[in-house]
């Protein structure tokens, strides 16, 4: 097997996340290689990856390729045949600007509710509702979810996608801050974490011992 990612603590790295289960989701074979994230030799140890320090990047053989979507749209390309985006050209537009708002955006919520999937702190989910940023950022993507789910579900563009692996660490959050979900958005969450690869990483996380203190 010639493909490894390279990922950070399951707990904590959201970017890791997208790229670790749009590749389980299309059933491809990889290594895993980890770098602990918020320690002294952190950076040092993901600069001998990646050029960005920064994580996730897939190593296949001599390419290295570095940012959680320009992963996604490789093995997209490369070992899944385009499954993992939409057939449809127009949901395909679509299911790309919502990926793109996602990875360019929400700056607040990322702040404010970062990943911590082991955690439940409904307190601080509510102090963070409390900001009006954090407030329209969980609000707007309430609406995309709602939005794309009417159409049919049970993933954002029907079967599983590119968009679901960018929204799935907000799935977790939401769960982590107890941010209330309509019962088409609950079906949503539950179906996310129901995945197998999803319990997978949960599972991990769960087991991981270090933690990240903001
Ligand atoms: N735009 C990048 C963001 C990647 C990113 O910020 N990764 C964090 C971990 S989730 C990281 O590597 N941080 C480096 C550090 O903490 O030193 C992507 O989409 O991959």
């Amino acid at each position: 097997m010639s493909l490894t990612l390279v990922i950070g603590n399951k707990n904590y790295s959201s970017w890791s996340l997208r790229p670790w289960l749009a590749m389980k989701q299309a059933g491809i074979a990889f290594n895993e290689s980890t770098v602990l994230l918020a320690r002294p030799e952190t950076k040092e140890k993901i600069l001998r990856y990646s050029p960005s320090g920064r994580v996730p990047c897939l190593i296949d053989g001599q390419l290295t390729v570095f940012d959680s979507l320009a992963v996604c749209e490789y093995v997209n390309e490369q070992h899944a045949d385009g499954t993992l985006w939409p057939r449809d050209v127009a949901m395909r537009a679509q299911a790309r600007s919502v990926v793109s708002e996602m990875h360019s955006g929400f700056a607040a919520l990322r702040t404010h509710m970062p990943m911590d999937i082991r955690s439940r702190d409904a307190d601080k989910g509510q102090t963070a509702l409390r900001r009006e940023d954090v407030a329209a950022d969980v609000a707007r993507i309430q609406a995309i979810w709602t939005e794309y789910l009417s159409q049919g579900g049970p993933m954002l563009f029907g079967s599983f996608s590119i968009a679901d692996a960018f929204y799935a660490p907000v799935v977790t959050r939401f769960a982590t801050y107890d941010v209330k979900l309509s019962p088409l958005l609950a079906a949503y969450s539950d179906c996310v974490l129901s995945l197998p690869a999803m319990q997978q990483w949960i599972a991990a996380a769960k087991a991981e011992t270090e933690t990240i203190e903001s």
